[in-house]
């Protein structure tokens, strides 16, 4: 049964405030870093009891609010192989964060255990961690209120970035198996990948230092960790790497500043040479958008577009040179942010779905290919190998000298990559191997082909839940004749594009909109939005 008492005394600690309600979405729970308190107990409680179901496994808890102003906070699950929470617990956990009052969430406890068949006896361990944010030892000292409650074995890894926690868990859940994912810990990380980024470089002329714009977020800590271990294989430059000052983190700077206002951050300008690449990281190190300046000085965005036509290229290359085309498809998943440009050269070229927003969609669709390419727009994306393609990867006999480098380069590859999560760090080295092996800067890199200007707005409703969506998000189906008007609209601009979303982390509508010429994406943006509100 349930240590019910132990769970009421420290459950009236952490009691639910009255007036917030919570919602797992699809960053977990994500809001004012100073109203998680109960939310985090809770949370504590539920990654026990997911480990308990299933049968002990090591669940992740990792705590951040990613690309989010630095006052927000979150949390989320990881599940056993490292992935996401199972969709379906995402809603027992809006159910337990909300009920409220000790009493009510004992009740909710009960009767969801009995629900779900979790068997009490089985042992549950969670492994967990926070990002660099001011109100982080706060909210991870509620967390582990909740793990006390219900005696889980918990295993504190510190401050570290989201997909660092991903590797973990997977490392622990496999480690011993035939499937052995890392060594359990951030130094097996940074050895496992960079020791893979070496062998795939080796022998390539050096480049100019690549400078990282850490967003003042925890991923200045591995990526310092990653340029030391790395030296001359890769020269880097840290910039962004404060993490202590109040106020700094994302602050004009980090990934989402970069795509979403689609210019230099102000503190790289004195470090950035014309032609020279830059990447930004977001705040807890999961995105990644790269960048260069032109021979006039004009800032040039790589995002995660560029990113995924980059990386699948090469890996198509590798797989024709390896012999195994026949057997190894490579496919690309994206939503319906992607730029129509990158949809355009990619469906040319290789299989493409387009899924809803949110990585468990991009994610659970690239599983669907031998070789899974997602990359979200915003630079969120990874690789995915199968099972089965891993091990035609190991038992392939080579027939050529040819063969047997292309082989090992992908097996070398599968090792860059963090395939649990998208990984800012690992999908840099990814991004430098193809670089070193292609000889592109980021004026070639960014010719593969054109984007389409387009703007994003967020529109704020008195009610996002009556935005209904349907193909992908691409369509409204509610309100009645809303999509109408916007098709409407849409008509009216050469290469137009548009559509409408209720945003799933923000109180807002999302509307996002391209056209052939700049001012006309603006435009069908704008016009768009008026007839959203
Ligand atoms: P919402 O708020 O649902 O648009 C945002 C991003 C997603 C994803 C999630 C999770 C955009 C337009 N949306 O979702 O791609 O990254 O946050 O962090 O970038
Ligand atoms: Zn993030």
């Amino acid at each position: 049964t349930l240590p019910v008492e132990a769970i009421r005394v420290l459950a009236d600690r952490h009691p639910k405030p009255s007036s917030l309600k919570f919602q797992y979405g699809t960053a977990g729970f994500r809001t004012l870093g100073n109203s998680l308190d109960s939310v985090m107990f809770r949370v504590g409680i539920l990654a026990g009891l997911r480990s308990k179901k299933l049968d002990g496994k090591t669940i992740g808890v990792m705590v951040t609010a990613s690309h989010n102003p630095e006052a927000d906070n979150g949390v989320k699950l990881v599940d056993p192989r490292g992935e996401m929470l199972e969709a379906a617990w995402e809603g027992h956990a809006t159910v337990l964060a909300n009920a409220p009052s000790t009493d009510a969430f004992l009740e909710a406890l009960e009767g969801f255990v009995k629900a779900a068949k979790i068997d009490l006896s089985k042992p549950s361990k969670v492994v967990y961690a926070r990002d660099t944010r001011p109100s982080g030892p706060a909210l991870v000292a509620a967390l582990e209120d909740g793990f006390k409650a219900l005696n889980v074995d918990a295993r504190n890894a510190g401050v570290t970035t989201t997909p660092i926690l991903h590797y973990l868990v997977r490392s622990i859940n496999t480690k011993g198996t035939k499937d052995a994912y890392g060594e359990d810990s951030e130094e097996g990380y940074i050895n496992k990948i960079s020791t893979a980024f070496k062998k795939l470089v080796a022998g390539k002329p050096a480049s100019p230092p690549l400078i990282i714009d850490c967003a003042n977020g925890v991923g200045a800590k591995a990526a310092a960790e990653f340029a030391k271990v790395l030296g001359d294989a890769l020269p880097i430059t840290l910039v962004n790497t404060d993490t202590t000052t109040p106020g700094v983190l994302n602050h004009q700077c980090g990934a989402d500043f970069v795509k979403t206002q689609q210019k230099l951050p102000p503190s790289l300008a004195s470090h950035l040479k014309p032609g020279q690449r830059a990447c930004s990281l977001d705040g807890d190190a999961d995105r990644l958008m790269y960048f260069y300046l032109d021979e006039r000085g004009q800032f040039h965005m790589l995002d995660g577009d560029k990113i995924a036509a980059l990386v699948a290229a090469f890996i198509v290359e590798l797989v024709k040179a390896a012999g195994l085309e026949e057997k190894v498809r490579v496919g690309i998943v994206q939503t319906a942010y992607a730029n129509g440009g990158s949809t355009k050269y990619l469906t040319e070229r290789l299989p493409v779905k387009c899924v809803p927003t949110g990585v468990k969609h991009l994610h659970h669709a690239a599983e669907h290919y031998d070789v899974g390419v997602y990359f979200e727009a915003n630079g969120h994306g990874t690789v995915l190998f199968s099972p089965e393609t891993q091990r035609i990867l190991a038992e392939h006999q080579p027939s050529t000298p040819a063969q047997s480098t292309a082989i090992t380069h992908l097996i070398n590859i599968v090792q860059v990559i963090n395939q649990t999560v998208g990984d800012a760090l690992s999908d840099m080295l990814l991004v430098e191997v193809v670089l070193a092996h292609k000889s592109y800067n980021g004026y070639e890199w960014d010719s593969l082909y054109e984007d389409l200007p387009n703007r994003l707005v967020k529109v704020v409703v008195p009610d996002r839940t009556i935005f209904k969506t349907e193909d992908a998000e691409r369509r409204l189906v509610s309100p009645p004749g809303l999509q109408a008007r916007i098709d409407d609209l849409v008509r009216k601009y050469a290469s137009g594009r548009a559509f409408v979303r209720p945003s799933g982390t923000e109180d807002v509508v999302r509307v996002y909109a391209e056209a052939r010429v700049r001012a006309q994406a603006d435009e069908l943006a704008f016009r768009v939005a008026g007839i959203v509100y």
